[in-house]
């Protein structure tokens, strides 16, 4: 019996450490998702389906076309200096800006989570710099920015659809060389969109996880960057990609992936109890 204990044990929690973040689909924005902040009851806002908002500086504009599933940012310059100077000590003066943030109060753990993918077309010779925004712990200051990365380092834009990926790791670092603190993020930022009237149109924004098999929102499955196979459609194949939806909630987490997993453990267990009563 004893015996029996062990072998349980060691089996369950191997079957569980198989366990990876899955993918999440922040917006494949084929819905648009109307509400408010609860601090800003009079000013309406998108989100994203993490319950997150997007919002830009006041004369960029940012539309959805559910239709095309994308959403199109034109950024227009305002002298907006620097607007939270302890916050982007050392950056160039902000002309405009963009963001989404992955939770409603804006202070999500990043952990488990390996960057952000997106598609993308953006103008030849068009750019943009990308940080990731800080909340101190208690998640009601704002800290340091990381480092500010551009889109060009990523990709050339040229006018046609690209397929972009923000690895966290580019962003481990705050604008004075500390650590970036991925526990407590406050938003993902574009900084200083360029030439002003360019239009950049976003599709398949996706939060990854560390599942090393993963499927696009297109049915592209991949593992490690290679593409194996294709779905037939874009419909979630295994725990590695989900999909929330429905109303902007602050909360999507992978209770749905933590239930398979159990179900499969307790299925593991049933066998093995059956195997030892023969
Ligand atoms: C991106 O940010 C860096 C640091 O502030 C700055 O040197 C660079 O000019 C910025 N690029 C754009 C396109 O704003
Ligand atoms: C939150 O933390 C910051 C930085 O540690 C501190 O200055 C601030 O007073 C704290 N705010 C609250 C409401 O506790
Ligand atoms: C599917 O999406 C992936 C990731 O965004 C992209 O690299 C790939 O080109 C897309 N495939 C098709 C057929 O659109
Ligand atoms: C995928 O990448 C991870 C982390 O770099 C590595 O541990 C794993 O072996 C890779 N898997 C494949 C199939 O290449
Ligand atoms: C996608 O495929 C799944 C599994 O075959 C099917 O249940 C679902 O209806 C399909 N969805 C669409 C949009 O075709
Ligand atoms: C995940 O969400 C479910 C359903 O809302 C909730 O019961 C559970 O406590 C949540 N788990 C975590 C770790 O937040
Ligand atoms: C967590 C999870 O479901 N991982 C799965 C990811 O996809 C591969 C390939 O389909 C499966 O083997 C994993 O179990």
């Amino acid at each position: 019996m004893l015996r029996t204990s062990f072998v349980l044990i060691a089996l369950s929690s191997s079957v569980l450490g198989q366990s990876c973040r899955p993918d999440i689909v922040v917006d494949d924005f084929s819905t648009i998702r109307n509400g408010f902040l609860p601090e800003e009851p009079t000013n309406p806002k998108i989100f994203n389906t993490m319950g997150g908002d997007y919002g830009a500086s006041s004369l960029t504009n940012f539309t959805v076309d559910t239709a095309a599933k994308a959403m199109t940012i034109v950024p227009a310059p305002e002298n907006i200096g620097a607007p939270e100077p302890w916050a982007n000590p050392g950056t160039a003066e902000t002309i405009n800006y963009w963001f989404t943030k992955f939770d409603l109060r804006a202070c999500f753990d990043l952990r488990g989570y390996t960057g952000i993918a997106f598609d993308l077309i953006a103008p030849t010779g068009s750019d943009m710099n990308f940080t990731m925004t800080q909340r101190t712990a208690n998640c009601s200051w704002r800290g340091l920015d990381s480092v500010y990365r551009p889109l060009s380092s990523y990709i050339t834009p040229d006018g046609t659809k690209k397929a972009v990926f923000l690895p966290f790791s580019d962003y481990a670092k705050n604008l004075r060389g500390g650590d970036f603190d991925f526990v407590h993020l406050k938003d993902w930022t574009a900084v200083n969109l360029v030439p002003s009237g360019a239009r950049f149109v976003m599709s398949n924004l996706v939060l990854r996880g560390n599942c090393t098999t993963r499927t696009a929102t297109n049915g592209t499955v991949t593992t490690n960057g290679t593409t194996t196979g294709t779905t037939t459609n874009g419909t979630r194949t295994n725990g590695n990609t989900t999909t929330a939806s429905g109303t902007p909630s602050p909360r999507i987490n992978n209770s749905a992936q933590a239930t398979s997993f159990s179900a499969l453990t307790a299925s593991v267990f049933g066998v093995l109890a059956m195997a030892f009563a023969l």
